[in-house]
């Protein structure tokens, strides 16, 4: 049976909506522009419109954050947990492969979150194959290109109903 939680941390709930955040690593500002065998043709704009209707759809607030610096990423995680953000879905990009600063904050900000990249990186080159992230991740979607990130929010928003 489902444990009972006190009266005003149900009220509290129903008034706030839940906050969730989409991160998106270096160069996904390039999304539709290049290299549509691999990532596709939506654009980062396209994607994040996609989400945030269905949050919006949902009642959840969802912000979109995309940089090409590592530092800014970082701290838009460290706001994350200030903010009292639930849920992450991340696509780290490059950063998947490198980042232990990056995976670090994530560890840190203790925010459950979804990884997810548009490309299969496992039928790619072998340096694509291991993330600093997939370890502390509640999932990882991979390949299925836009989608992904729909299918991340999708999942997520199904949690906080049973949250
Ligand atoms: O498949 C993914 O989502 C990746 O995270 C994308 C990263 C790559 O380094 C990861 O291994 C897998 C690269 C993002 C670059 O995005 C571009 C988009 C358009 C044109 C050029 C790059």
């Amino acid at each position: 049976m489902k444990k009972q939680k006190p009266a005003s941390a149900e009220s509290e709930k129903a008034k706030t909506p839940a906050k969730l955040l989409v991160l998106h690593g270096p160069n996904l500002n390039l999304l539709g522009s290049r290299e549509p065998g691999y990532y596709g043709l939506a654009t980062l704009a396209d994607i994040n419109l996609a989400l945030a209707r269905r949050a919006e759809a949902a009642g959840v607030e969802l912000e979109s954050f995309q940089s090409n610096h590592e530092g800014a990423l970082i701290e838009r995680v460290h706001a994350a947990r200030e903010q009292n953000v639930r849920y992450i879905i991340i696509n780290p990009a490059a950063y998947t492969h490198t980042s232990v600063a990056l995976r670090d904050a994530v560890a840190a900000a203790g925010i459950p979150f979804v990884e997810v990249h548009l490309s299969n990186v496992h039928a790619r080159e072998a340096f694509r194959h291991h993330s600093y992230f997939s370890d502390l991740a509640i999932g990882v979607i991979t390949g299925l290109g836009s989608e992904g990130y729909l299918l991340a929010l999708e999942y997520l928003l199904s949690r906080l109903n049973s949250d």
